[in-house]
This record gives C-alpha cells, sequence and structure tokens, in this order.
C-alpha cells in the first residue's frame, strides 16, 4: 500500500530532468594481438577545446551511462577539464581474450601481450581517434587499476605524461594482498580468486556457508580442501597459489617492478598507512624509481587511510579515529592530486617542490620532506624486556632471559574480533587495521609489551623494524609482531562529550585507553634463510627473527604508551603454519598441525627490540 502510495506521488510531482553532465561513447579498440577491449570514452557535454585524456584501467567494470553527479572521488579533477576513458581488461565483461590475474612483463618477447603493451596499444589508439584531445594522456587508479598505472612505467607511450598509481601491488609473494615474505594471505587470496574468476562477466562472491568465516576456515581443516571441497582446481589464481607455495618462477615473473630502475614518466605514488590489502607496493615503486631520477618526477604521498580511502568523500577518520578536523581525502585530491595532473597535463601551476608528502597521524597535520625517509630521523632502539616492559635501555645481564608462550593451531588467534564476516563486498574488513587491540591482549598466546606513558611527543617518520630473538618448540613457526599506540587510560576529563564535539586535545570516550596498531607485520619460520628453499628450523633453537614493518609518519604523543604484542597466529588472515616443516605447507594434512612452544628472548645477549626512526 505505502509504496504505490509513494509511487503515484512520484508520478503527480513533476520530476527536475535529470541531466547527464557528459557523453559516453562505448569502443572496442584493437591491441597487438587482435584482442579487442571493451573502452567507455566520456567527454564533458561542454567540450570547447583540447583536453587531456584521464585513463583508467580495471578489472571490475566499466559504467553503461554517463554520470549526472560528478563523483567525488573526481570532482577535483573534473573542474579542470579532462576526457576520462575507462578500459575492463582483456578477459573481463565484454573485453575480448583471457584474464589471467597476472602481472608478468616480459619485454624481450616482441609477442607478447600483458597489462604495459595493452596500455600502451590503447593509449596509441585513443590519442589518434579521440576527437579533440590535446595529445597528453594521464593515467590513474587503486589497486589493480592502480597496478595497471603503474605497470606502464616499464614502456610508456610517448603520450603518457603523467601517473598516479595509487596501493598499486608489486610482487604479491613478498607483501600486499596475497603473501607477507611468503605467509599465505589465506582469507584475501582465496576470496579475491573467486571473486575475479568465477564469471567473466561478473564480481562474484564466495558463499559461506557461516557469517563467522573464522568458523569456516577452521572448519575447513587444511588448507588443501578448499580445492578438495569447493572449488575442485576450477579457479586458475588459486591453484597457481597452491601450486607455488616457495618464491620461485613463477612468482619472481609476477613481481615486475623488479625490471624498474629510473622514473620514467611523471608518477605521483599513493600510499595509506592503514591500507588492509596493498600498504608495501607503492613505497616499492618510488624506491625502484629513486634509482635514476633527474628531473625529480619520483613522488609520494602517504595518509591514514584504508584501501583507496583517499578516493571517499571525506576521509575525516578511520573507524573511531578522527583527523583533528582535517578532510584527508579531499585536501590530498583539492592540493596535491588535481595540481599534480593539472601542471603535466594542462601545462598550468607548478610541479611539486617535495619529493614526500604525508598526513602525519598523531599530531594530525600534512608534511612534506624533501627526501624519504628523513635524514634526521634518528633510528633508535625499544627493547621487549622480560617483565613485559617496553623501554629504550638494553636489558641487562642479570634479568630473566625470555617470556614464552603456547601456539596451538587449532585454536588460533582471530585477526580481528569475531564474528569475521567475508572480505567482500568490504564492511568491516574495510577498518580491521585499527581495531582496538585489547580483544586479545588477555589471550595466553598473546604476548604483551608496554613502555611507560611518555612525558614527550615522540615522532616516528621512516621505514620501522623489529628484531626478535625467538624459538619455537617445533620445526616451522610465524612470529607476529605488533606496533601499538595506546591512548591514556583516563577519567573523563580529557574525553569530549558526544553532543559538544572534539576540543583541542580532547579524544572520544571510546578511545580511553584504545589500543591502536600502528605497524603490524608477520615472517614465516621457513623462510628466514632463504625465500626460494625453505628450511627446517631448529627446536629450541633461539635465532634472529628481522620483521619489516614498512614506513609510517606518526607521533605518539604525550601521556601515550607504546605497547608491542606478539602472537603466532593470525587467522583467517594468514593460514596456519603447521608449525612441523612439511615441504609445502599447502599439503600439509590434519595430524600435521600441532601445538609449540615459543619463546622471545628478552636478554643482555639477546635483546629483542624495534628500531624507530626518531625525529628530533
Ligand atoms: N587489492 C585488490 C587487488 C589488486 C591487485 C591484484 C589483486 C588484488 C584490489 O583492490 O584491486
Amino acid at each position: 500500500m505505502f509504496i504505490r502510495a509513494t509511487s503515484t506521488l512520484a508520478q503527480e510531482t513533476p520530476q527536475p530532468e535529470s541531466k547527464p553532465l557528459a557523453k559516453l561513447q562505448e569502443v572496442m579498440i584493437p591491441v597487438r594481438d587482435g584482442v579487442h577491449l571493451q573502452t567507455v570514452i566520456i567527454t564533458p557535454l561542454d567540450q570547447k577545446e583540447p583536453l587531456p585524456i584521464l585513463f583508467r584501467r580495471t578489472p571490475y567494470g566499466v559504467p553503461d551511462k554517463p554520470p549526472e553527479q560528478m563523483p567525488a572521488s573526481t570532482k577535483e579533477l573534473a573542474q579542470d577539464g579532462y576526457i576520462f576513458v575507462i578500459q575492463n581488461l582483456r578477459g573481463r565483461f565484454k573485453s575480448e581474450g583471457v584474464f589471467n590475474l597476472s602481472s608478468q612483463v616480459d619485454l624481450k618477447d616482441p609477442k607478447a601481450t600483458n597489462e604495459t603493451t595493452d596500455a600502451y596499444d590503447s593509449i596509441d589508439w585513443l590519442v589518434k581517434n579521440v576527437p579533440n584531445n590535446n595529445g597528453k594522456v594521464g593515467m590513474m587508479g587503486v589497486s589493480y587499476d592502480g597496478l595497471t598505472t603503474a605497470m606502464t612505467l616499464l614502456h610508456p607511450h610517448p603520450a603518457l605524461k603523467a601517473i598516479s598509481e595509487q596501493a598499486s601491488p608489486v610482487d604479491q609473494w613478498m607483501n600486499d594482498d596475497d603473501h607477507r615474505y611468503g605467509a599465505l594471505r589465506e582469507s584475501y587470496d582465496f576470496e579475491y580468486a573467486v571473486m575475479e574468476q568465477s564469471d567473466k562477466n561478473k564480481n562474484t562472491h564466495f558463499e559461506f556457508e557461516t557469517y563467522d568465516t573464522y568458523e569456516w576456515y577452521l572448519n575447513l581443516g587444511p588448507l588443501s580442501n578448499i580445492n578438495a571441497k569447493y572449488l575442485h582446481g576450477s579457479i586458475p589464481y588459486w591453484n597457481s597459489t597452491i601450486d607455488h607455495p616457495d618464491y620461485d618462477d613463477f612468482w619472481k615473473k609476477e613481481a615486475w617492478v623488479n625490471q624498474l630502475h629510473a622514473s620514467t614518466v611523471p608518477n605521483l605514488n599513493v600510499a595509506g598507512f592503514w591500507d588492509q590489502e596493498d600498504p608495501w607496493g607503492p613505497w616499492q615503486i618510488f624506491r625502484h624509481a629513486e634509482e635514476s631520477d633527474p628531473d625529480h618526477t619520483n613522488f609520494i604521498v602517504a595518509g591514514p587511510w584504508f584501501h583507496g580511502e583517499w578516493r571517499t568523500p571525506k576521509a575525516d577518520s578511520i573507524g573511531p579515529i578522527p583527523f583533528g578536523g582535517h578532510e584527508t581525502a579531499r585536501e590530498f585530491r583539492e592540493n596535491i592530486e588535481a595540481p599534480f595532473f593539472r601542471y603535466y597535463l594542462h601545462g598550468v601551476g607548478q610541479k611539486p617542490t617535495w619529493q614526500a608528502s604525508t598526513f602525519q597521524t598523531g599530531s594530525n597535520t600534512w608534511r612534506t620532506y624533501a627526501i624519504w625517509p628523513p635524514k634526521e630521523a634518528k633510528l633508535t632502539k625499544l627493547y621487549l624486556h622480560a617483565d613485559g616492559t617496553l623501554s629504550f635501555s638494553a636489558p641487562n645481564a642479570t634479568g630473566k632471559a625470555y617470556r614464552e608462550y603456547v601456539s596451538d593451531p587449532a585454536n588460533p588467534v582471530p585477526y580481528r574480533q569475531r564474528p569475521i564476516s567475508p572480505t567482500y563486498p568490504a564492511g568491516d574488513w574495510r577498518t580491521w587495521e585499527v581495531a582496538d587491540q585489547r580483544f586479545v591482549d588477555h589471550r595466553p598466546d598473546v604476548l604483551t609489551f608496554v613502555s611507560e606513558p611518555f612525558d614527550h611527543d615522540l615522532t616516528v617518520t621512516g621505514p620501522l623494524a623489529a628484531t626478535l630473538f625467538a624459538s619455537t618448540s617445533g620445526t616451522d613457526s610465524d612470529f607476529v609482531v605488533k606496533l601499538i599506540d595506546v591512548y591514556p587510560q583516563d577519567t573523563q576529563k580529557n574525553a569530549w562529550n558526544p553532543e559538544e564535539g572534539p576540543k583541542p586535545g580532547q579524544y572520544a570516550q571510546s578511545l580511553n585507553s584504545y589500543e591502536l596498531p600502528i605497524a603490524m607485520e608477520v615472517r614465516r619460520g621457513r623462510y628466514l634463510e632463504s625465500f626460494e628453499n625453505p628450511h627446517a628450523l631448529t627446536p629450541n633453537q633461539p635465532i634472529e627473527w628481522n620483521v619489516p614493518l614498512r614506513n609510517h609518519d606518526h607521533v605518539f604523543l604525550k601521556g601515550h604508551r607504546i605497547m608491542v604484542q606478539i602472537q603466532s597466529t593470525w587467522f583467517p588472515l594468514i593460514d596456519r603454519n603447521p608449525q612441523k616443516f612439511v615441504p609445502s605447507i599447502y599439503k600439509a594434512v590434519a595430524s600435521d598441525l600441532v601445538p609449540a612452544t615459543q619463546r622471545i628472548y628478552c636478554s643482555a645477549e639477546m635483546p629483542s627490540h624495534l628500531v624507530l626512526p626518531v625525529m628530533p
């Protein structure tokens, strides 16, 4: 009834005619092997003069009608005037050819096609065939669309004048979406491969039998059951993942960034500090391009964002963490991204005067750096002590030598609070990296170390790392390190009233003694000596574990404490290490998964510590 009444009203009330802002044309662009790629060209209705092309290549589908409203994500760019072009990758939707979820590029094979050649051929076609373009092309995109953008750096078309790769992966075995130094990101790799390779014409979500995927993955038993019980070998990327457990030629060929040794096109790399998918790739692209950048055209911007949050309307917070009134996404697009493309594609304005720009968390301030990492940062060791404290003084010779816990693969530590909903469509997945770590710090298989409250601000800018001296009673094992900012434990005097909003220096009541992760990473024991040839660990023999914790720019404010948590499971984000060495973890059987006693050494001879780049 109610619905019918509403629709009658809608018929009677004259509706303002919705007017498209642009015209959309769909074309099939031919590339060198005769394959045609489905491409849409969106041109402003009021175009008067030749405009540059902004090109995006995606596996996720292209629009079928012109926008009626400019999406927030491109509003600032659109004001300068662009012809927006969006293309489906080969083998996705109406694009011909085969999509194999691959970032392999063989520049020596003249017949090979890949994302580098498909972009090259498409740009060539666009500048010759799109009416009224000014001969300059830019490319941009986030994640997969960032990958296809970044891969143009290996052989750019001469008309490509500027790109902005945003959260592009570069080496899916070493880090980002699918592994962390060889430790499999089980839930991501599996759920993403199903999404992209089940059906050419859509993005498919795996149908879990339980809402809490922690329960589903645990009940699954050994990982080999994914194919045995569900996929039956139907998803090529999943098959490749389990057929190639080690860093072999398959993965080395995928690691396209190792062919990049110079800044070939001006590039604005963009990274999120809490990017739950690709936090590492942009820093690697930046570092590789730095090998030769005489014209200073290689830039990086990093902010306090989850995957792609910089394309949302505002990004004035992440989860419960506010950014001091800044709309970081809008500010990034307005003050950095749009001027960057304006300079290189319209010839207006000036090029950035910095190499790196960050939105520094804690202080909630935009910063610029002439060089990254800043030279003034002093590498400072923060030591773990056996009494559960953290301090800048090394352990002395008399204290207890270690702390220990039992890690049981039958009861793994969840990576976020259960229930853990499916990764896609992304809900709480987006912000899990800022989740309050109090949900695990009482577990007997999570070691917690904590400092005294700081009597001054501590600014950490640059790459972080941990060195653990650790042993396991097993013959293989994982260690996860988390660096956490602990908000002050306070009565209500510093907390703001939700009705009044925050005053400077105040935080929400829900942040009282909040444990905010700043950096987290896992290492897998079998790959400590060699990524190519896994080795068994010697039971109970302490060895050094180096855990890179990526680049950050964060202020631990006065009154806050630093916490370090260490654990050996992080499930189902990371697959369970059986803790008994087997030739391939993906072929382990249930009886291979065994509990192990883990020790973290905190002695004068084996001082486990973090290395923090502390600013003066
Ligand atoms: N993180 C996704 C992805 C990128 C590249 C390869 C595989 C996955 C994405 O968001 O596109």
